[in-house]
């Protein structure tokens, strides 16, 4: 078995050897001990859906508006979708770009693709021409699957673009109501045939791919087997204690690992629960589908919290059925995380966790101190956490240090990845998370900051150096720095420091027009925009950022000059 950094190894215990190209997988003895624990059964995310609706049959798997589907349905529409992807040319081990917001058909063509043998690449919602490029480019997809319109954007019209230069993207899928589509495109409604018989894909493969929240210029793919997020939902449902009574809201955009599997719908679906498809995240409407629906529990990034908890106290909707809020994604204060729980009339749950695996939680048995200021203990006995000092070397309890973890749900290697990945990784498999942390005497951890140039904006990740590139590939800039100012509401914000070419200075709204035409993601765009007469150098001579964001923050507080 190959180590992480390696392109082309197969991934770990897969009989055949070889398949897919690009992942890079546990040691053979690593993966043997991560089955004899029992952490791995097996079992394939499609042949759960399978036992999920012949135990749970007629109870109502999702709700979205007026729409129920019950377990049984939702098989047996997956087993027609599956049919229907085979007659429309997907093919086992294709990839297929999957883009849609909260909406049934999202976990249908999820699990759809799954049973087709093909593997779904999660892009966001939010996603626009740039950024999809990348995936179909880096994935090597075959298909894309889209909403016609959504939030007033036209997808179709951003798929057309994409499209002409990705030669491989043979078919795109839209999700419409009228059946209208682009010329070329498939409606999703046609993606239906009599269910055919199709092997059951093997549990050690790669079943789709999540995105890194990215350091690099842009997102790097994370592939996870059937094995590995099989045991994540079932061991987070644990963790949560979800049962069949439970009634999940999925508010945050469920392409994401939170939502998804932590354990969200995935996990309220393992148990026998109900999964209530939120289309808005506006608070008072997230209100009223708890009060309709009895939900028990959501998970929301600080952001969503702060409106929830401000929200609730005007609210005339009934709460009571919830018990417990998730909160992670981003750092919630100790103030913020302290209202939770007498705001909303219910359990706070601190969650710390990545889409390339480990997940930390704080725990029922907690006390209120340890739920409010910790971000709670691993979800795993099998999760091996180092912190480390800059030379590798653990430091003591209570110091903070750099993050790294191995374990049976983190990844040993991005795909397609090596380069990245000979940094990204030990020698010995640890995954460096970029972050901060320092254990607490009880076991808990705390993140203290980030080494990694990224700014989490309302829970979004914006990696510094995307947008860079992009600032100096489209506007006439000497260079360009991208950092974080505080923020209120989300946390943070991002500011772009430009150094003028000449006396051409971009203001703000000319920046982002220049990013916008390039199809960059709204999400991504600069809040703000400083120009300084030379970016200042640590030692090494790379860019200080934390003494350019200390200089920014201070004129932009000041409100003098500089930022626009
Ligand atoms: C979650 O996943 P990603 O992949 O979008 O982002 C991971 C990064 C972490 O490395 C850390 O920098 C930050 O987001 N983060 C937190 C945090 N939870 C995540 N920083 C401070 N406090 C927290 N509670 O964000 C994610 C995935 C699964 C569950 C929860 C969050």
């Amino acid at each position: 078995m190959r180590r992480a950094g390696d392109c082309g190894s197969p991934v770990s215990g897969h009989p055949d050897g070889t398949v897919l190209a690009g992942c890079t997988g546990w040691p053979d003895e690593t993966a043997e001990a991560y089955r004899a624990s029992g952490y791995w059964r097996g079992e394939s995310l499609t042949s759960l859906l399978r036992s999920w609706a012949r135990a749970y049959g007629e109870r109502t798997s999702l709700v979205h508006g007026e729409r129920r589907i019950s377990y049984a349905d939702l098989d047996a529409l997956v087993d027609r979708s599956a049919a229907g992807f085979r007659a429309h040319g997907i093919t086992p081990g294709d990839r297929v770009v999957l883009q849609l917001p909260n909406v049934p058909e999202f976990v249908v063509v999820y699990f759809a693709l799954l049973r087709a043998g093909a593997h779904p690449v999660f892009a966001l919602a939010a996603h626009r021409a740039n950024e999809i490029r990348h995936l179909c480019r880096v994935s090597g997809a075959v298909g894309h699957v889209i909403p016609k319109r959504h939030l007033g954007f036209d997808f179709e019209a951003m798929a057309e673009q994409v499209q002409t230069d990705t030669p491989e993207l043979r078919s795109v899928f839209v999700l419409t109501s009228d059946e209208e589509v682009a010329d070329g495109f498939v409606p999703l409604s046609e993606v239906d045939a009599d269910p055919v018989d199709l092997p059951e894909p093997d549990a050690s493969d790669v079943a789709f791919f999540l995105l890194s929240g990215g350091t690099t210029a842009m997102p790097k793919l994370i592939p996870r087997t059937h094995d590995d997020y099989a045991y994540q939902i079932r061991a987070s449902a644990q963790v949560c204690r979800l049962s069949e009574e439970d009634v999940c809201l999925a508010v945050l955009p469920i392409e994401f690992n939170f939502p998804w599997g932590c354990p969200g719908v995935l996990g309220t679906l393992d148990v026998g629960g109900t999964v209530v498809l939120a289309g808005e995240a506006v608070a008072e409407d997230c209100f009223a589908l708890v009060e309709r629906e009895g939900v028990t529990f959501t998970s929301l990034v600080p952001t969503l919290a702060r409106l929830w908890v401000d929200e609730a106290r005007w609210t005339r909707r009934d709460l009571s059925s919830l018990r417990l809020i998730q909160v992670g994604g981003a750092r919630l204060t100790p103030q913020l995380a302290a209202r939770v729980q007498p705001a909303l009339g219910c359990r706070l749950q601190q969650v710390f966790g990545m889409a390339e695996g480990l997940l930390c939680f704080t725990r029922d048995t907690d006390d209120d101190d340890t739920v409010v200021t910790t971000q709670g203990s691993p979800m795993s006995p099998g999760d091996e956490i180092r912190v480390v000092d800059d030379a590798d070397q653990e430091v003591p309890v209570g110091r903070p240090g750099h993050l790294l973890v191995r374990g049976p749900y983190t990844l040993r290697g991005y795909f397609r990845a090596p380069e990245h990945n000979a940094h990204a990784f030990t020698d010995d498999g640890y995954y460096r998370t970029g972050d901060i942390v320092r254990h607490t005497a009880e076991g808990n951890l705390v993140v203290e900051g980030r080494a990694k140039d990224v700014i989490i904006r309302g829970g979004d990740k914006i990696s510094a150096a995307e947008i860079e590139e992009l600032l100096l590939d489209h506007l006439d800039v000497v260079q360009a720095a991208v950092v974080g100012l505080p923020d209120e509401l989300l946390g943070e914000r991002t500011c772009a420091v430009l150094v003028a070419a000449a006396d051409n200075r971009p203001d703000l709204p000319q920046v982002k027009r220049a990013l916008h035409a390039r199809g960059v993601a709204d999400y991504k765009l600069p809040d703000r925009v400083a120009y300084v007469d030379a970016l200042p150098l640590t030692p090494l001579g790379k860019v200080d950022k934390k003494a350019l964001a200390a200089r920014v923050a201070v004129t932009a507080s000041s409100g003098k000059g500089l930022c626009t």
